[in-house]
């Protein structure tokens, strides 16, 4: 076992009133992107307005995933048990992390999606269907938003980063998470004691995550001084959170910002749909020459995504796994 630092916000507790940025994909492209590289520098997530994804797209996959944890135990433990693909309940990655959710955890190439769609839906075409159009329009977002995080660092190569996801070999994934509400009625329950985390704090390992849930509330991000503050959901947009190659791509100009989601809701069940955008196994990470000089040394040794996946799934889910690859 690899020894890693415990992280920061494990130790804080507080909250305070901070607004997560919102970045209008309408606006004026120079604008958008100096939003865009601010908010990826001082908070590692945005939420993204105006994106263009048809509603018609969030909402049947939304349904689907309804349909599919409403279903009976026996019949849903039948797309499980995640190892890491699959249906997932309580248990997250391979080394006993725990939380209290129902998961699918799908790879986005279309051949998986087909096969796993058989025993996550009676009507396999139709989840099939659903999930590759959204994964089609989350991964156009990712890369839109990806391609003005270039031209916002005035890279020249615009597509350095949205080539990597768009690579037909890229090894993204597509999560759903399912919250259950919890009741909260009888004073002497653990929900009514206690936070319960659904979701335990880490940061993504991908390049970029696209995130969307329905209105019930629960995530909730770490700023830099150990203060958590919650998420608003908005079923309507998008929020993208930076994953830990990006960060390992500016050599640390961007944070990979630590989130977690509390599992609180008495109203109702919350459900979250992710798009995890990630290189191919074979694709290298190490900071771009650009944001390399004898004043910000580089940071890290290069590897690649396949490397840094299996350090992921050999570490705890809170674990800071960059440390591994850090040179300084
Ligand atoms: C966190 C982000 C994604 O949900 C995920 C998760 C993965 C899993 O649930 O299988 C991991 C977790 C995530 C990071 C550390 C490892 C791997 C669980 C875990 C303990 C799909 C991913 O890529 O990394």
């Amino acid at each position: 076992m690899v020894a890693v630092s415990s992280p920061a916000c494990m130790r804080a507790k507080k909250t305070k009133a901070v607004r997560i940025p919102v970045v209008d994909l309408s606006l004026d492209r120079s604008v958008v992107t100096e939003q865009i590289v601010k908010a990826c520098e001082e908070y590692g997530i945005f939420k993204v307005i105006n994106h263009g994804i048809p509603w018609e797209v969030t909402s049947r996959l939304e349904a689907e995933g309804v349909r599919f944890f409403g279903k009976p135990a026996g019949v849903k433990q039948r797309a499980g048990p995640a190892t890491p693909f699959g249906y997932g309940l309580k248990n997250i990655g391979l080394n006993g992390d725990k939380g209290e959710l129902e998961y699918l955890l799908l790879h986005t190439n279309p051949f998986s999606i087909a096969e796993r769609s058989k025993s996550i839906s009676n009507e396999p075409q139709n989840f099939t269907c659903a999930a590759n159009d959204y994964i089609e329009a989350v991964k156009e977002l990712a890369s839109q938003v990806l391609n003005l995080v270039a031209e916002g660092l005035w890279i020249p190569d615009k597509h350095v980063f949205s080539r990597q996801i768009r690579d037909v070999q890229s090894d993204s994934v597509l999560r759903f998470n399912y919250y259950p509400a919890v009741n909260n009625r009888d004073p002497s329950s653990k929900a009514c004691k206690e936070v319960q985390i659904g979701f335990g704090e880490h940061s993504d390992p991908q390049i970029l995550t696209v995130l969307r849930s329905n209105d019930i509330a629960g995530l909730e991000i770490c700023l830099h001084d150990g203060f958590w503050i919650p998420v608003p959901p908005d079923p309507t947009q998008f929020y993208v959170i930076i994953g830990d190659a990006l960060r390992v791509l500016t050599n640390d100009r961007f944070v990979s910002v630590r989130h977690r989601a509390l599992a609180n809701s008495t109203r109702n069940s919350r459900m979250s749909m992710m798009y995890f955008g990630a290189p191919p196994l074979t694709g290298t990470i190490s900071p771009l020459p650009q944001f390399v000089s004898p004043q910000k040394p580089r940071l890290y040794r290069p590897f690649t995504w396949g490397e840094y996946k299996k350090a992921a799934y050999s570490t705890r889910l809170g674990d800071c796994r960059l440390d591994l690859f850090r040179l300084r």
